[in-house]
């Protein structure tokens, strides 16, 4: 496994110097290869992770790297030019959509990962959807730049198409498939080229365009400077005056209008041969928001059932969002919050919602992927986790300024799932997570049996329990 080499303890970084997004996709576009990338070019780790040797960081779980696929969303944190980046890697298999749903909760900004060569694929479509609804900003990277039949303007076109979104090209592949070689900045019109450092760590920067593209690319950079002008009116009045708009202007107007769920950012390159992943690094920095960008969150005072605002300042009183409760053999009950206001230190008690009681907070951990760092408190810059001892939580006093936060409880319909749990016997536990066609020939139900009634309330109990176990996540 990669090493680990940054030490997140203890690293006070101002609040518009954090980033909490999310890698979200179809299945295998390579969302768990792209973090490894972030995570190796930032360098939290030594060496880059490979899906195919099974050595990742991200998956984890060995059923995890034995299969290929990502099976649970994992958590890191890591730096990138003095900001912090709080990163899940999302699964992408439709029957743990539910993963990627809980963790779009608590996200800021997601980045959104195409193959370059099937182009919008059908879970990136839910996954999009997934994210308009809880209104996260987005930047899209097409990825696997270097496969046969990469395709990065039909593309571009399907997310204009398909998604309904406004993409906004900021990097122009140079070649394509054996090929390609880099990308083209629009903004700054260099051309970087990834081609001597394997690893690509090094690359050269050059402002001479190749020649066979220099048109296609000053219409490109042409077509973005007029979107960008368009989402704000002063920079729409220079652009028809014909005055010439600064690098810095252009990056600040979108912004504000990734932010503004206006334009999205599209991005090119290859995560496996390490070629174009450094300046999506940098578009999260640029353009995805901080948590000072949300301003604020809202929730009911559950004495008075007022609606009480709280900023997303560690000097707020507390509220947090649990999305996510893990059981871990050796730590016990593990919850993955999100601090919105306020601070949570260890030892410390918080009123619990949904329960209506008081929990205790027994140790506050920094995950990064199944490895835990302890730290002290947990505020808004954390992606945090700690783990709760349930015994404790009748004896202690209410805490002060309880917030429950004023969002629906997640419902998940999983189709797929629950048409598969008709056709075939419920594994046992611990096959739990190994896909339906795997699971053993004998348990398979034969058609004849699968009108009985038996089977039927067999169904009904199963689709309950997962209704019940979801809505609970
Ligand atoms: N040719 C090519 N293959 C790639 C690239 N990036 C990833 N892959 C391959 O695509 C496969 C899937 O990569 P992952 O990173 O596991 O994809 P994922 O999106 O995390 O998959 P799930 O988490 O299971 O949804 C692996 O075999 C990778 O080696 C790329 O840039 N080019
Ligand atoms: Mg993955």
């Amino acid at each position: 496994m990669a090493q680990q080499s940054v030490i997140t303890k203890n690293r006070n970084v101002p609040l518009d110097k954090i980033r909490n997004v999310g890698i979200i996709a179809h299945i295998d576009s390579g969302k768990t290869t792209t973090t490894e990338r972030f995570l190796f070019y930032t360098g939290r780790t030594y060496k880059i992770g490979d899906i195919d040797e099974g050595n990742t960081q991200m998956d984890w779980m060995p059923q995890e790297r034995e299969r290929g696929i990502t099976i649970m969303s994992a958590a890191t944190t890591t730096f990138w030019k003095g900001v912090r980046i709080n990163i899940i890697d999302t699964p992408g298999h439709v029957d743990f959509t539910a993963e990627v749903e809980r963790s779009l909760r608590v996200l800021d900004g997601g980045v959104v990962i195409f193959d370059a060569e099937e182009g919008v694929q059908s879970q990136s479509e839910t996954v999009w959807r997934q994210a308009d609804k809880y209104r996260v900003p987005r930047i899209c990277f097409i990825n696997k730049m270097d496969k046969l039949g990469a395709d990065f303007e039909a593309t571009v076109g399907e997310i204009r198409d398909r998604l309904g979104a406004h993409p906004v090209i900021m990097t122009y592949p140079i070649g394509k498939e054996q090929e390609f070689r880099g990308v083209i900045d629009l903004l700054t019109m260099e051309a970087k080229y990834w081609e001597k450092d394997p690893q690509g760590i090094e690359f050269v920067t050059s402002k001479e365009i190749p020649a066979d593209l220099q048109e296609t690319v000053a219409k490109a950079r042409a077509k973005l400077i007029e979107q960008i002008a368009e989402t704000d009116d002063k920079l729409l009045d220079k652009y028809l005056n014909g005055n010439e708009i600064s690098v810095d202007e252009l990056k600040k107007t979108l912004r504000a209008a990734v932010i503004a769920y206006k334009l999205i950012p599209v991005y090119c390159g290859t995560s496996l041969r390490n070629k174009a992943v450094q300046p999506v690094l940098d578009a999260v920095v640029d353009y995805l928001p901080s948590p000072l960008d949300l301003k604020e969150i809202s929730g009911q005072d559950p004495k008075t059932g007022e609606v009480v605002k709280r900023k997303l300042t560690p000097e707020e009183k507390f509220s947090a969002l649990a999305f996510k409760i893990q059981l871990d053999p050796h730590v016990g009950k593990l919850t993955y919050t999100r601090v919105y206001s306020g601070v949570l230190e260890s030892g410390s008690y918080v009123y619990n919602v949904n329960r209506d009681r008081q929990e205790r907070v027994s140790r506050v951990l920094l995950m990064h992927a199944n490895n835990r760092e302890e730290i002290d408190k947990a505020t808004p810059e954390t992606l945090s986790l700690w783990s709760v001892q349930k015994t404790l939580a009748r004896v202690i006093p209410w805490p002060i300024n309880p917030l429950p936060l004023s969002w629906k409880k997640l419902l998940f319909r999983n189709r797929s799932f629950l048409w598969q749990s008709n056709r075939r016997r419920r594994p046992i536990r611990k096959n739990y997570l190994i896909p339906c066609k795997d699971w053993p020939k004998k348990t398979r139900l034969s058609k004849s049996k699968l009108i009985t009634r038996p089977v039927r309330r067999l169904c009904l109990v199963w689709a309950s329990f997962i209704w019940k176990f979801s809505s609970t996540g």
